[in-house]
Formats: structure tokens, sequence, C-alpha cells
């Protein structure tokens, strides 16, 4: 007998700033490292994306349309301080507060992503994440969202998905590529970045009583390649260093066991500083939100020079000699871009957090990228990310039915807006941005297939 969803579940759409908003030099924003990044060659860079900016109560007006419960996005950090510190930007705040507005007008509940993989360049010039001071201006960055929009947002999330800035800066375009020892560096900027997240969260509930925070990595299952043990070996190792790491930090504020012994063994340890095992110990999260996207498979390292290899997510080329070795699974399909889909990994993703930390879940993205195509009188039917989102939703409902505790499902994307690093064309939204890769047209919205059945599924509460 399968158990309902909860009555009040966040169904509901999830973005970031700089895939969404567009408007990147505008109203005094200042430059962010994707701004001044190399982006890929070949594709759209993130200068105009969706034009959010300027059309977000025509997007959140549709977002309604859809009954969105609740929405998730990211706060540009370039809006609210240019230089990343010191002055504040008031169009900036003005910007997100009639955002914020607009979805309460709405009835949608507001979840806002503090940091989504945009950090201010002008950080970036004194360091980033390697220079402490990075940690001290997240968290007045942090004091000044709660002061400014803590009336009205009671759901925050830290930062987007911290641990795949750490093992795929290169695709993500956030790898200073002069480093001498990437690794050991990434390590030390991951530490900066647990502290600044446990100050923000401590601030968080000292300012804000009444709200909740979160932290929000990617989480994913992790399989063996084969029922060898050496091969179970290799997948606790690769759950501890993707997963669990991050997790463990952010909830009992330790570095986890076996991810500690790896970093020892690499010769990656952080240097912690007097006081930092206190502030990750004082910062507690109130839920855990997730995104999905993919399980992925691990074997043994063969140290045979091919350990390295694309796995189920083509973000991810996974393995490392003497650790682990990424590797297919042949059981799961692919989509267009290459992304293994899995379903039920889904369903264990849930049930393995669930198990380790008993805080509430809620996921904040999950989707499917394909090259969607307009038709003749504004059609776009993507019956294919409505067999994903069923098949995903369905392992949701049967997580909860093991008494897994899931308040939301906020999938990628609300609406098309550009790829990480593969441009507009790969489209995860339910509404259709009119835009080419190198034409932006009048970036008109029109309405998708799985809009109309997105609509259907959240006026039933998850029965379709
Ligand atoms: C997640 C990110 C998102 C997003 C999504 C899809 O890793 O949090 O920002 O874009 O993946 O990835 P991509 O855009 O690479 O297809």
């Amino acid at each position: 007998q399968l158990k309902p969803f909860p009555k009040d579940f966040f169904w509901g759409g999830s973005t970031s700033a700089y895939q969404i908003e567009g408007a990147w030099n505008e109203d005094g924003k200042g430059p962010s490292v994707i701004d001044m990044g190399n982006h890929v060659d070949g594709v759209t860079d993130f200068k105009v994306t969706s034009d959010h900016y300027h059309m977000y109560k025509e997007d959140v007006a549709l977002m309604a349309e859809m009954g969105f419960k609740a929405y998730r996005f990211s706060i540009a950090w370039t809006r609210i301080y240019p230089q990343g510190a010191g002055e504040v930007n008031p169009k900036g705040l003005a910007f997100y507060d009639s955002l914020i507005d607009e979805l309460i007008k709405y009835g949608i509940e507001p979840i806002v992503t503090m940091y989504h993989f945009d950090l201010p360049y002008a950080l970036e010039e004194k360091g980033g994440w390697s220079n402490r001071a990075t940690i001290d201006a997240f968290e007045q960055y942090a004091k000044t969202l709660y002061e400014n929009y803590g009336d009205r947002v009671k759901y925050w999330l830290t930062i987007n998905e911290q641990n795949m800035l750490i093992l795929h800066p290169g695709s993500l375009g956030t790898l200073d590529t002069t480093l001498v020892d990437p690794q050991k560096t990434l390590y030390q900027q991951n530490h900066h970045m647990l502290v600044a997240q446990a100050k923000a969260m401590v601030l968080c509930h000292e300012m804000l009583p009444e709200a909740k925070i979160g932290p929000a990595p990617n989480i994913g299952v992790i399989y063996p390649a084969s029922s060898k043990p050496e091969d179970t070996l290799a997948a606790d190792n690769y759950a501890a260093i993707r997963n669990w790491l991050y997790l463990d930090m952010a909830v009992y504020g330790r570095y986890n066991h076996i991810a500690w012994s790896y970093l020892e063994e690499k010769g990656y340890t952080p240097v912690i500083e007097d006081g930092d095992m206190d502030i990750l110990a004082q910062g507690n999260p109130d839920f855990i939100a997730f995104n999905y996207y993919t399980s992925q498979t691990v074997g043994e390292s063969l140290n045979d020079g091919n350990d390295f290899s694309h796995t189920g997510d083509q973000h991810e080329i996974v393995g490392e000699p003497g650790a682990y070795r990424g590797s297919v699974n042949p059981n799961l399909q692919k989509t267009e871009f290459g992304w293994e889909i899995d379903p039920v990994g889904f369903r264990s993703t849930l049930r393995q957090i669930y198990s380790r930390y008993h805080l509430p879940l809620i996921v904040t993205e999950n989707g499917l990228g394909a090259f969607d195509k307009l038709e003749e009188g504004d059609v776009v039917n993507d019956p294919y990310r409505i067999e994903f989102f069923n098949k995903h939703i369905e392992q949701i409902q049967l997580a909860i039915t093991d008494g897994v505790d899931v308040f939301g499902f906020c999938p990628w994307s609300a609406i098309d807006l550009v790829s990480t690093h593969q441009g507009s064309s790969k489209r995860y939204g339910f509404i259709y941005v009119d835009r080419e890769e190198f034409d932006i047209k009048e970036l008109r919205r029109i309405r998708k297939q799985s809009f109309h059945w997105y609509q259907k599924l959240i006026e039933t509460n998850g029965e379709v």
C-alpha cells in the first residue's frame, strides 16, 4: 500500500541566478567568476540567458499557473555585493525584494540558494576560497540576506553542489588552471566553504529562529561495478569522498573517517585552524536539500592508466588511480547527453541519506536535459521528460512509503535556461524559451507538453 505525498508537499521547480537571469552587468551587478571565466567554445555565454531579470513577472505567473507551491532559485552574490564584500548594491537588493514579493503574491514559497557557482570575481582575484577572507565575506553576505529577506524567506540553502565544485571544477569552469597542486588546494577551499556554511547556519538560527537552513550537495547512490569484494570497497570509498564527506560535515560537524583517510593517503588534508572544528560542530542544518540526476558505478582501481572514465554523468569523469575506477552501468539507459537514467537509484539515494541523518529531505534538482523542438503552432512535445519525471516521482513515493521524510520536489528546471557548460540548446524546463544558441530572438515563453502534465500532477498532489 503506497503512502500518499504529504498534504503540504512543496511541488515546485528550480533555477540558478547566472543560468536564468541574464543582465550580467546591469544595475550595479559586479562580475562573478562565471562572467570572467573561460566559457566553453561553441556555446552561448551567460550574458543574456533567459533574461529572467527583466521577465521575472511573466515567469512567476507561469509558475503559478503550473500550481507551484515552492520555487527554488539562487541570489547572485554579485548583485548584492558587486565586489563580494564592502558596499551593498541597493538595486540588487531591490530585484530580489520584488521577486520574493511576486512569489508570495501567488502563495509560492521562496527557497533561496545563497551561492550557486557564481563567486564574486573580486574575491577570486584575492584567492577565492583559498583565502579565509572569503569565509568572512560569505558570512557578511548571509547576514545581509537574512536582514533583508528573513521576514519572507523561511527556507535557505547554503552552497549549491559544493561536492561538484571540488570534484569537477573543470567542467564547471571554476578551476584555477595555474594551480600547481590543484587537489590539495581544492580540499583547502572545500574546508573553507564548510566553515563558511557552518557560520551561515549558526547565524541563521540566531537571527531568524523561525527559518530553516540546509546544505544542497549533489548526492547519488554509488554501485560497485561487480560483486567482487574489492569493487564494493571501492564503491564505499567513492561514496565517502563524493557524498558523505559533505553531509557528515554539515550534520555532524566532523570529517567522514573514510574520506579523511583518503585525504591523508593522497596528501590532500587541509589546514584546520583553531576554532574551525568548534564552528563546524555548532552549525546544524534543519533539513537536507540535495540534487539527484543519476547514480554512479565504480570498481577497484587497476592502476593501468584507465581508471578515469566517463560514467553516468558527463560532468563526472570519475576515477582516481589507487582509489577507484569509473565504470559504465550496463543496466541503465542514457539521455541524449549521455547521462545514465536511474529512477530506482533515486529511491536508494533517498533511503541512504535518511538512514544516515534522519533529517527531512527536499529534492532541489532532478531532471532531463534534451534538445526540445519548437513545432508549428507553438507546440513543444517532450514526452521523454514526462516519462522521466513520472518514473522518478514514483520512486519518491516508494521512498515515502519506506518511511523517508521528504517534503518537496523542485526539479531542474522551472524554465529553460543555459546549461553549466553545454549551452542553451540543452533544455530542462517545463517552459520553453524561444532562443537559439547564438540568436536570442525575443525569448518568448511557451508552455511545453510537460507544463500541462506537471500542472495536473501538482493539482492531484502526485497522482496522475
Ligand atoms: C547541476 C547544477 C545546475 C545544473 C544541472 C544540470 O549540477 O546545480 O546548475 O545546470 O546540474 O547540469 P548541466 O547544466 O551541466 O546539464
